[in-house]
C-alpha cells in the first residue's frame, strides 16, 4: 500500500456521507481515478458510476479504471446501454496525471505499480475487512449486500443532487439497482441497506432498460463451458469440482456462470470450477450454500497468498473466486501437459483439505 504522508492512517468504519462530502472538498479541481479490481461486474461499475456522479458536484474530474475485462456478456450489455465510460488499464492512460485514487466494491489495488502510486482517497466496500488500510475515507460495511448500497445511501443523504426523469440520473439509479441486485442474488440475501437503497432508486431508475439488460440469455460459450465442467466434474461428499481447462479471457466470467449452475445438482454445496484463462492465469469461482464453507476463509486457505501477501482469492458469504497466476509455467509447450499439471495440483489441494484421499 502507499504511505502518503498527507493522509492519515483511519479506519472509518460507517463514515457516512458527510464525512466523504468533507474529504471530496478537500480535493476541488483534481483529477481522480476510480478503480474497479478484477473483472467488472454490476456492483463495481454501478459504485464506480455513483463515486464518479459524487465527484463531478465536487469539481473533480474522475475517471474510471478498471483492469480485466468485462466478460460476463450481462455486463458488456450493462455498459453498452448504460453508456458508462470506463478505461481499461493499458489503454494509453497516463497515471501519473492523476492527483488521487479512490477503490470502490473492494479494499485493495492491483499489484501494478503505476497504480499503487497514486495516493488513496476513499476506500467503500462491502467485503470482509482484508487488513490495514490507509486512506482519507473508508467505509467498508460487511452488513451491506452490495456497494451499490452504501453509495445509494450516500446518494439519498443528499451528497450529489438527484434528479426525477433527468436521463443521467436514471442510468446511474438503474445501474446501483442492477448492482444491488447481482450482489444480493436478486435480494435473497438482501440486508435492510440494500432493500433501503433499492427503495430510494426505484424512484429514479429507468425500468424498462433494466428489464432489457436481464433479459439477456446464455451465450453459447457459457453453455459449452458448463458443459465441459460437468464432464470433469470429481465429487467428494458434498463438494464438486470442475475444470473448464482452456478460456479465453472474454469467457472468463462463464466459470462462474458453470459454477452457478453446478451448484444446483441435488446433493452438492459447494463447487469450485476453474480453468487456465488467457492462458496466463488458473482463474476460478467457488459456490456455495454449504453453512459451514465460508469462501473468503477456504480459499485463502486452499491457495495462500503472494509473495506481497495478497491472498489468491477471497470472497464474501456464498461466493468466491481465485486468480493464481501461471508465471513462466505460461509458456509449456505442451498444454495437455500444463492442463494436467494444473488440474492435478487443484484436486490435490482440495483432497488434502477436506482430508480425504483421492485414491
Ligand atoms: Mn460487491
Amino acid at each position: 500500500m502507499g504511505s502518503q504522508q498527507d493522509s492519515a492512517k483511519t479506519v472509518l468504519i460507517k463514515a457516512g456521507a458527510d464525512r466523504l462530502r468533507e474529504v471530496l472538498d478537500g480535493h476541488r479541481g483534481e483529477r481522480h481515478v476510480i478503480a474497479i479490481r478484477g473483472y467488472p461486474d454490476p456492483d463495481s461499475i454501478g459504485s464506480a458510476m455513483a463515486h464518479a456522479y459524487i465527484c463531478a458536484h465536487f469539481d473533480i474530474e474522475p475517471t474510471i479504471l478498471y483492469f480485466d475485462d468485462i466478460s460476463h456478456h450481462e455486463n458488456r450489455a450493462l455498459v453498452k446501454k448504460l453508456a458508462i465510460e470506463m478505461v481499461r488499464y493499458g489503454e494509453g492512460i497516463d497515471l501519473t496525471t492523476f492527483d488521487r485514487i479512490s477503490v470502490v466494491d473492494a479494499q485493495l489495488l492491483e499489484a501494478t505499480t503505476d497504480v499503487r502510486a497514486i495516493p488513496i482517497v476513499s476506500v467503500v466496500d462491502h467485503h470482509k475487512l482484508q487488513g490495514e488500510i490507509t486512506a482519507e475515507f473508508i467505509d467498508i460495511r460487511e452488513d451491506a449486500g452490495s456497494a451499490s448500497s452504501i453509495y445509494a445511501e450516500y446518494l439519498a443523504d443528499g451528497i450529489a443532487p438527484m434528479e426525477r426523469d433527468n436521463p443521467g440520473c436514471a442510468r446511474l439509479a438503474s445501474a446501483l439497482l442492477y448492482g444491488i441486485r447481482s450482489d444480493t442474488d436478486d435480494y435473497l440475501l438482501a440486508r435492510e441497506i440494500d432493500y433501503r437503497a433499492a427503495a430510494f432508486l426505484a424512484g429514479y431508475a429507468d425500468h424498462d432498460l433494466l428489464t432489457g439488460i436481464s433479459m439477456q440469455s446464455i451465450s453459447p460459450r457459457t453453455m459449452e463451458i458448463t458443459q465441459r465442467a460437468y464432464a470433469s466434474k470429481v465429487i467428494a461428499d458434498t463438494y464438486m469440482l470442475a475444470g473448464v481447462g482452456f478460456v479465453r479471457d472474454e469467457d472468463r466470467d462463464s466459470i462462474g456462470q458453470a459454477a452457478d449452475y453446478l451448484l444446483r445438482r441435488e446433493g452438492i454445496d459447494t463447487v469450485i470450477c476453474y480453468g487456465i484463462v488467457n492462458n496466463q492465469f488458473v482463474d476460478g469461482s467457488l459456490r456455495t450454500t454449504s453453512a459451514v464453507v465460508e469462501p473468503d476463509r477456504y480459499l485463502k486457505e486452499l491457495f495462500g497468498a503472494d509473495a506481497h501477501g495478497v491472498p489468491y482469492g477471497g470472497g464474501r458469504t456464498d461466493k468466491g473466486a481465485f486468480k493464481i497466476p501461471l508465471g513462466p509455467f505460461a509458456h509449456c509447450g505442451d498444454r495437455d501437459l500444463l492442463w494436467s499439471m494444473v488440474q492435478r495440483t487443484i484436486e490435490d489441494l482440495f483432497f488434502n483439505k477436506i482430508g480425504i484421499n483421492r485414491e
